[in-house]
């Protein structure tokens, strides 16, 4: 035989390369890839070198992909449930008979309850969201609810409330970069790239984490503070700031609002106050606050989650994001920058009318949604229902019943108290759930559908770098499976619903989002790898002197008039988290560790890759992490099996001791279906501004278990 040439496509090896994106993470890491196919299977794949996101380059979950996508647990066709509600029996259905079944349902439980009574729910898969949404508002009902209910929104949140608007940090035109509680070595391997270039050229690193992560490697000053005291920390670096008059007068005198009240609360905090809270010594924090305040320009970099997974979550991010304003740090280059998102939260240098897709009617035209007496402030600033309220609301049948799910992507596991939420969803009529996957939250449901994987279908991107792709899919649907866009548009079609754009299709619908920016999926289709958008002009700074701020009072905010308006205090005030020594100081006798869960593993994402050997193989057993000082205080060694437990119930794992860990400090990482942690946590601790669970800082104890 010939020697062949492997990786080169071509007749000779009966190889070819189609371009995709991947269908691990989801939406700002989705990196282009590159599909190896012979004979109409997948044999590799490989980073898509011409896609300025990922430069060629695939992080550990990406690489997995192919057993991803030809993993024996996909689903292979529609299926209706045949036996009690939750023990998982079913038959194969046609998807002409499940999807009749689904429509005729919907419609019936509208007829009787109101359009209200259902529920469109998207888990943490993006690319289906403004059709989802879309479809659940011409249907009627106010109830399109997201993974979004924890990730993301509550910083927005605290941003809109302080700033009017969010912003993102200017990397590479940084001279010191705050990083806040997140490190995107794990989480987000694109962005640590340009982090490395920027510090190769001088950038000065402040990293804010419990943990000693990569990102904490690299910096210049780590601030180990515990759990759950960001609010505390931020003050107490204001208080320097502000005694030591490093902040920026001209920003304060003529754009701020409220900053008096500030200044008196921050005197509270003084560095020492500060590190007694947080464990952090006093002097990294003095040093810390003149490094972030006197090199400038400089910008804050956060998490999605980290710091608004806590009671305190909301009040602790206004806290942390208040150090931009008191710098005049923000709307500047270099500092944190205006940027609004393109489509699907990324900025990609255009305008399009994806939020007008999604809500086609007016707010006060529909009933309340979910979580709107408990959260007002969330329905003032977010365009979605809370789902944290949605248990509650499913058992209580108020402040009017809930009957119906339809879901993309369901995992019960996300939330707190799962089997509660898994208890909840028992109790409904109708459970439609959408999945690769045949799930534990798949067993509870009615009917089950086959989604597709993003190789398989054509789907729209966004990339920061203002590149943008449209794929074809590299291979045809496994089994019966679909688009969940296909399933969208056919359910409105069969619920007979008028809507020009839900009847006109996915394509249509792109072209008419698309259209204020000039694209269209016909310009797009012929550049298979994805095309940069011409981006127009500098972005400008410090628009605010034009404008204002989008706040009440038109200005920034140290005090908030919203949250006032609402009955919460308007300061970013710090509370300590609601079980911790502080609050529950009985409790922390018997449960005396800190429980931090969801800290970010290389290898997992959420409940997505703990099924694939690969991924796996990284870490066989679901396993907490502790310090060696704390493991030897009770006698335990690595790789022994252990109780994690906290007032609400236990687990039991493996014990990791690892160094990278604070002592005092549990983590725990969430989704095992073997281990799921979120057991562990009670379903109303939440934050009482955005309904964020605190998920990041609970009471908690371990015990070895004898063999
Ligand atoms: N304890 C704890 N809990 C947490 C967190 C934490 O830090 N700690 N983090 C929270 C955060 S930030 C997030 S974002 C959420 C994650 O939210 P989840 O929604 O729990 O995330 P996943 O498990 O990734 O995805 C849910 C389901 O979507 C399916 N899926 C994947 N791709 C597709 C697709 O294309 N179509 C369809 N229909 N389904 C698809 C997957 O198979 C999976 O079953 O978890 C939250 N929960
Ligand atoms: N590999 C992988 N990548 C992911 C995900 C995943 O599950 N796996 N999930 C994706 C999603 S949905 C999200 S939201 C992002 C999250 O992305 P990141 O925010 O970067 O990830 P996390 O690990 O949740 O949090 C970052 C750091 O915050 C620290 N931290 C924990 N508690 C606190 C606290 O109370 N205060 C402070 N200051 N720091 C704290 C943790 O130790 C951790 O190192 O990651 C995305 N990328
Ligand atoms: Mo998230």
């Amino acid at each position: 035989m010939d020697k062949i040439k492997g990786k080169i496509p071509g007749p000779e090896t009966g190889i070819e390369i189609k371009k995709s994106i991947c269908c691990i993470c989801d939406p700002l890491t989705q990196c282009g890839l590159d599909v190896y196919l012979q004979g109409g299977r997948i044999i590799k794949v490989e980073g898509t070198r011409e896609n300025p996101h990922n430069a060629g380059t695939l992080c550990a979950k990406g690489a997995a992909t192919r057993q991803y996508v030809y993993h024996k647990d996909r689903l292979r066709t529609p299926l209706k449930r045949n036996g009690p509600r939750g023990e998982g029996k079913f038959i194969p259905v046609s998807w002409d008979e499940a999807l009749d079944y689904i429509a005729g349902q919907l419609i019936e439980i509208k007829k009787n309850y109101g359009p209200e009574a259902v529920v469109f729910y998207a888990g943490y898969s993006k690319w289906m969201r403004p059709f989802l949404q879309r479809l659940a508002h011409a249907f009627g009902s106010p109830n399109y609810a997201s993974e979004s209910s924890t990730c993301a929104r509550a910083t927005t949140m605290a941003w809109k409330l302080t700033f009017g608007s969010q912003a993102v940090a200017d990397i590479p035109n940084s001279r010191c970069l705050l990083v806040w509680s997140t490190n995107p070595f794990y989480s987000n391997s694109c962005l640590s790239r340009g982090i490395l270039d920027a510090r190769e050229k001088g950038l000065k690193i402040i990293c804010v984490d419990p943990r000693y992560t990569p990102m904490a490697a690299l910096a210049d000053i780590h601030l180990p503070l515990k759990p759950g005291t960001d609010g505390a920390l931020a003050l107490a670096m204001a208080n320097v700031i502000i005694n030591e008059e490093l902040y920026d007068r001209d920003f304060i005198n003529n754009y701020t609002y409220g900053f008096e009240a500030y200044r008196d609360y921050v005197r509270q905090f003084t560095p020492e106050r500060g590190a007694a809270i947080t464990g952090v010594p006093a002097g990294k924090i003095i040093e810390a606050a003149r490094l972030y305040a006197t090199t400038k320009p400089g910008s804050l970099m956060t998490s999605a989650c980290a710091v608004v997974h806590h009671t305190n979550g909301v009040q602790n991010y206004r806290a942390v994001m208040s150090l931009v304003g008191l710098t005049g740090n923000y709307d500047i280059k270099g500092g944190n920058v205006v940027n609004p998102p393109s489509y699907i939260g990324v900025p990609a240098g255009f305008t399009t009318r994806e939020s007008e897709y999604a809500l086609p009617r007016k707010w006060e035209e529909m009933p309340p949604r979910i979580g709107a007496e408990q959260f007002p402030v969330w329905c003032e600033l977010v365009n979605e229902a809370q789902a944290m309220m949605l248990p509650f609301q499913i058992n209580s049948g108020q402040p009017y019943p809930l009957k119906a799910m339809l879901s993309f992507g369901l995992n019960h596991r996300m939330w707190p108290a799962s089997s509660f939420m898994a208890e909840s969803l028992k109790r409904l009529d109708l459970l439609v759930d959408v999945d690769l996957f045949m799930t534990d939250s798949a067993r509870l449901a009615d009917v089950v559908l086959p989604a597709c994987s993003s190789l398989e279908r054509s789907e729209l991107r966004c990339y920061p770098e203002n590149y943008v792709i449209y794929t074809r899919p590299a291979i045809e649907p496994l089994y019966a499976s679909r688009p969940d866009t296909d399933i969208i548009f056919e359910l409105a079609r069969r619920l007979k619903i008028e809507d020009p754009l839900l009847n006109a299709g996915y394509e249509a619908s792109l072209d008419w989002i698309l259209a204020p920016g000039g694209l269209t999926i016909a310009e797009l289709k012929k550049h298979p790898a994805g095309m940069f958008v011409p981006c127009s002009r500098e972005v400008q700074e410090k628009k605010y002197r034009q404008k204002g701020f989008a706040t009440p009072t038109g200005k920034m905010e140290f005090q908030s008039r919203l949250l006032e308006t609402y009955g919460y205090e308007g300061l970013p005030v710090y509370r300590p988290p609601r079980s911790s020594v502080d609050e529950t100081p009985e409790q922390a006798q018997e449960y005396p560790f800190i429980l931090n869960t969801g800290s970010r593993l290389p290898m997992f994402i959420h409940s997505r890759t703990f099924r694939l050997s690969w991924t796996r193989s990284l870490r066989p057993e679901p396993a907490l992490d502790m310090n060696p000082v704390d493991a030897n205080r009770l006698s335990i060694q690595q790789g022994d099996r252990v109780r994690l437990s906290t007032p609400r119930g236990s687990i039991q794992v493996l014990a990791n001791l690892t160094q990278t860990v604070m002592p005092g400090v549990i983590h725990m990482y969430h989704g095992y279906t073997e281990a799921d942690v979120n057991l562990l946590i009670a379903a109303d601790y939440l934050d009482p501004i955005s309904g964020y669970p605190g998920y990041k800082a609970l009471l908690c104890k371990v015990e070895k278990l004898e063999d």
